[in-house]
């Protein structure tokens, strides 16, 4: 029996891993530290609150006193709390300094301190883009060529946690991950303001020519991968993990969308492009594959499909995600 340190939990990732692992591994315990900023809801937890040994706690990763009190009384560290929207870091990469850099490092110094394990959950992002002309996927050898913000600063992270391994042998794993999708999403990211624009009749904003291409991992896949390397991972040791698309891109996404909802083509809107915007990612598991016996196992398709119909019967969630803080940010966005 462990008793787990989730950071994050109340966001897309952490939620769906928390409900994954509670199912999992029932016995274990989990504390979840949430700052509950704008991306983290309570209602992504509703079926895990009341479970024995769930226990969540509201507070900030750069707090140290809140997180050397935590480490100390739990086994393991599930590092997932971020700023994590790449347009916010292109607008103002201050809060992301200060909770993915100083807030990791936060944590591994109380993990040093109290000899605990933490597994660092990153981003395909640290590595850059790809081009369109070549078939290459990101695996752990490519070099770190963060181009936006957000992705300097989970570079930086990735960078203290293999630091700390390599300086005091504390035992970390990180996973540096592909695009996630599924239920429980903030709307603010590609697939679900999508989805939820067209259901409330309004357009998708597509950025620049819609061609860059992201390896779609399905949430349950990365959450099953992390479980993976939880149980078999080597410390000190990255694994790249992506999802089941060869090649999609935005606009292929989009109309894939459309179609599962019965929509047209009009209801694309091309937009202003990404300011340094990566054209391409992908993903070689085959590491995570060899190492751990991962597969991804949810097809795009289908998954996609489970997602759009999630987003349909849950719209006083999303309605509710809607509005407040992130309306203004979409207002002040895209001015409508
Ligand atoms: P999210 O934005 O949905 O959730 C982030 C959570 O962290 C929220 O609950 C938020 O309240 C919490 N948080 C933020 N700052 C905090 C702080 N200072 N203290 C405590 N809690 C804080 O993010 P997500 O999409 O679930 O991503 C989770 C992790 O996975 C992040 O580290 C992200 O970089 C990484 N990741 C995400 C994706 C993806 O496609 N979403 C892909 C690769 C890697
Ligand atoms: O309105 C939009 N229109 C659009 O064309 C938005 C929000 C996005 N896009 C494009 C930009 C990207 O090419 O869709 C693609 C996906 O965009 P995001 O959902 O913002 O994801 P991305 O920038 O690829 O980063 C995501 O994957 C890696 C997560 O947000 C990160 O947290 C993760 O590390």
């Amino acid at each position: 029996m462990s008793k787990i340190l989730v950071t994050g939990g109340a966001g897309f990732i952490g939620s769906n891993f928390i409900r994954y692992w509670l199912s999992r591994h029932p016995g274990d315990e989990m504390i979840n530290l949430d700052k509950l900023t704008y991306a983290g809801n309570l209602e992504n937890l509703k079926d895990a609150e009341g479970k024995p040994g769930y226990r969540f706690v509201l507070g900030d990763i750069t707090n140290v006193d809140i997180v050397r009190d935590l480490v100390r009384q739990c086994d393991l560290i599930v590092h997932f709390a971020a700023e994590s929207h790449v347009d916010r870091s292109i607008i103002d990469a201050g809060e992301f300094i200060k909770t993915n850099v100083v807030g990791t490092q936060l944590l591994l110094q109380a993990a040093k301190d109290f000899d605990k394990r933490m597994h660092h959950v990153s981003t395909d992002e640290v590595y850059g883009a790809l081009s369109l002309e070549t078939k290459k996927r990101f695996n752990e050898a490519s070099p770190f060529n963060p181009t936006s913000p957000y992705a300097a600063s989970k570079a930086a992270s990735d960078h203290l946690v293999m630091a700390y391994h390599h300086t005091h042998g504390l035992s970390v794993t990180i996973s540096n991950c592909s695009n996630n999708f599924g239920p429980y999403q903030f709307p603010e990211k590609f697939i679900p303001l999508a989805i939820t624009n067209l259901l409330e009749g309004k357009k998708v904003p597509v950025y620049g020519d819609g061609l860059y291409v992201r390896d779609w991992l399905y949430v349950d896949d990365h959450c099953r991968a992390i479980d993976l390397i939880l149980e078999k991972g080597q410390t000190g040791q990255t694994y790249c993990i992506g999802g089941m698309t060869k090649s999609v891109n935005n606009l292929a996404v989009i109309k894939k969308i459309l179609k599962l909802l019965g929509q047209g083509e009009e209801m694309i809107e091309f937009v202003k492009d990404r300011p340094g915007h990566d054209r391409r990612y992908a993903v070689d598991w085959s590491r995570a594959k060899k190492e751990l016996g991962y597969r991804p196992e949810h097809d795009f398709d289908e998954y996609l499909k489970q997602t759009v119909e999630w987003y349909q019967k849950n719209e006083p969630w999303w309605q509710n995600v809607k509005s407040g803080e992130y309306r203004e940010y979409y207002q002040t966005q895209y001015g409508k």
